[in-house]
């Protein structure tokens, strides 16, 4: 049997990086609650990412949750459907009602032509996705926000390191979400952080990751337990230092992928978006089942059957998730349902070497027809 290949694989530094990072935490016994690495890293990712401010956490997910809470969002909330769980949840979570706006097919971001006809009176923010790494359309979110005084909080999981005309991809909007999960470009095991404009956001998101607290006296706001922790940081540290290789090393990947796909009838790739620097997060693949004669299940299925596993993401779209129970009505959003159902996300990694990528594409065009 050929060599398990999975949609991807963490990238981590050495074993002895690693350990030499974490020695310290030996000497000082400080392993969480905002350590030295926690603060080393915090600095050095805001030069990375050229942001104004970072505030790490436990995870993504929770700086979502707690840029939210920060902000202060009531009401409806205007944003995608084709994403992961993560993004709608952190919404519900926070009790408030996610406004779900199309997609636009050619890079799966959200389709800002729709966004003015879902603004109520109710509208208190946008949170909208970097898909892939695809950036959303940044100018005219911001014209329709700063029109009808809304917040934005984009969803950069993605879009570690991605940089648009120069600029730091989470320089934009109020807001930004960065993922560090072990399956990202960049990561801290589980990790990820908050990037923000307003510095008067500092204070709360510090409070509301660590329970409330103000002070040794005084907790004045309900908060919640989502501190990164020192191993967390340290291996952050450690992977900042080769980010840029990596980043270089994906590139090639998607380099080959494209080469190999390019100009399939019934295949669709992402685009390249101008003036973006992108990060090559993941390669997603959208079937034309009636143009190239299979469907998109059947390629994961006969990928699988080479021991290679492509993932559907996102399918199905977050507005249809049991858990809501119906609520939404999926068909109000036809363009984010059709992509999800034809969409494949290929294995993607530093270390894939060109082989294994002519060889995975080699039995996707083998089943052409
Ligand atoms: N917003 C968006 C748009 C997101 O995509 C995500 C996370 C978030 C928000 C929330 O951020 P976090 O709170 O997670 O920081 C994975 C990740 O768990 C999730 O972080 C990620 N999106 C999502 C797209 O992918 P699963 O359920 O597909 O993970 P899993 O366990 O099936 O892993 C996928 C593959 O990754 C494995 O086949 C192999 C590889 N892998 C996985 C793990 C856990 C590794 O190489 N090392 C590992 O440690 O969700």
């Amino acid at each position: 049997m050929n060599k398990k290949i999975l949609v991807t694989r963490s990238s981590m530094p050495s074993l002895d990086e690693y350990i030499e990072e974490i020695k310290d935490l030996w000497d000082s016994h400080w392993l969480t609650n905002m350590g030295v690495k926690h603060q080393k890293l915090e600095e050095q990712l805001k030069e990375y990412l050229k942001v104004k401010n970072v505030s790490l956490t436990t995870n993504g997910h929770l700086a979502l949750e707690l840029g939210i809470q920060a902000m202060k969002l009531q009401g409806e909330v205007i944003t995608t459907p084709f994403t992961f769980a993560s993004t709608t949840q952190a919404i519900v979570r926070n009790g408030l009602t996610p406004v779900f706006c199309d997609i636009n097919p050619d890079d799966y971001t959200m389709d800002v032509t729709k966004i003015e006809s879902l603004i109520t009176d109710k509208t208190s923010a946008i949170i909208p996705v970097h898909v892939y790494g695809n950036i959303c359309n940044i100018e005219e979110i911001e014209r329709i926000a700063s029109k009808y005084n809304l917040k934005v909080i984009y969803d950069a999981a993605h879009t570690f390191g991605v940089r648009y005309k120069g600029k730091g991809i989470g320089s934009f909007g109020d807001a930004s979400m960065f993922s560090f999960h072990a399956t990202k470009v960049f990561n801290t095991i589980e990790g990820g952080c908050m990037c923000y404009q307003d510095t008067t956001y500092a204070m709360e998101l510090l409070k509301l990751k660590n329970f409330g607290i103000k002070s040794e006296s005084v907790v004045d706001v309900v908060g919640s337990n989502a501190k990164m922790n020192e191993f967390q940081s340290a291996m952050g540290l450690c992977n900042l230092r080769h980010v840029d290789e990596e980043i270089q090393k994906r590139k090639t990947v998607v380099e080959r992928y494209r080469k190999n796909l390019n100009e399939v009838e019934g295949i669709k790739l992402s685009p390249i978006q101008e003036h973006v620097e992108s990060n090559y997060a993941y390669f997603p693949i959208v079937v034309d089942e009636n143009k190239f004669g299979v469907s998109r299940d059947e390629i994961c299925e006969r990928l699988k059957e080479y021991n290679i596993f492509s993932r559907k993401y996102f399918y199905p779209i977050t507005s249809s998730f049991d858990c809501f129970h119906g609520k939404y009505d999926v068909h109000k959003t036809p363009v984010a349902l059709h992509i999800s159902k034809r969409v494949l996300t290929l294995p993607l990694y530093a270390d894939l070497s060109l082989d294994e990528v002519d060889r995975i594409c080699s039995i996707i065009l083998d089943l052409k027809k």
